[in-house]
């Protein structure tokens, strides 16, 4: 099995769209093998987003990110399963998704856009390691 890592996002969790976005990689056929409810500390985020630190909406996404809880979770799936994570969230600004993504049919805004996953195999594996240590 391969697997990957997501975070519904602060926004996702305050609008009670936790269950309809795991619902929906679920039905997909991907399985949650850990999950967890956790506001994640400033220093955590700046480690996570450290690709995006010198673009000028870092402080406001590692605000964002911080602000109240998030669902971390590793999922798991046949193969490929970080690129299949992806085409379900839809892209980055949730103006440009496609409806029927996740992104494409609850978001707006670019900051709040409800979901992050990894966008690769390595990434995946580095993520797990800063959320969830003891499944490195
Ligand atoms: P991704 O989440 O689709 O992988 P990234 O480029 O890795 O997109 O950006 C990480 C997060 O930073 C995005 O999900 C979004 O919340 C936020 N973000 C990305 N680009 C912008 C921007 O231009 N303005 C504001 N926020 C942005
Ligand atoms: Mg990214």
């Amino acid at each position: 099995m391969d697997r990957t890592f997501i975070i519904v996002k602060p926004d996702g969790v305050e609008r009670r769209l936790t269950g309809e976005i795991i619902a929906r990689l679920e039905r997909k056929g991907l399985s949650l093998v850990a999950a967890e409810l956790r506001t994640i500390d400033r220093a955590t985020a700046e480690r996570h987003y450290g690709e995006h630190k010198d673009k000028p909406f870092f402080g406001d996404l590692v605000d964002f990110i911080t602000r109240s809880p998030a669902l971390l979770a590793i999922v798991e799936g046949p193969s490929d399963t970080w690129k299949v994570v992806r085409t379900l969230m839809g892209a980055t600004n949730p103006k440009d998704a496609a409806p029927g993504t996740i992104r494409g049919d609850f978001a707006i805004e670019m900051t709040e856009n409800l979901i992050h996953g990894s966008d690769s195999a390595e990434s995946a594996e580095r993520e797990i390691g800063i959320f969830f240590p003891d499944r490195a």
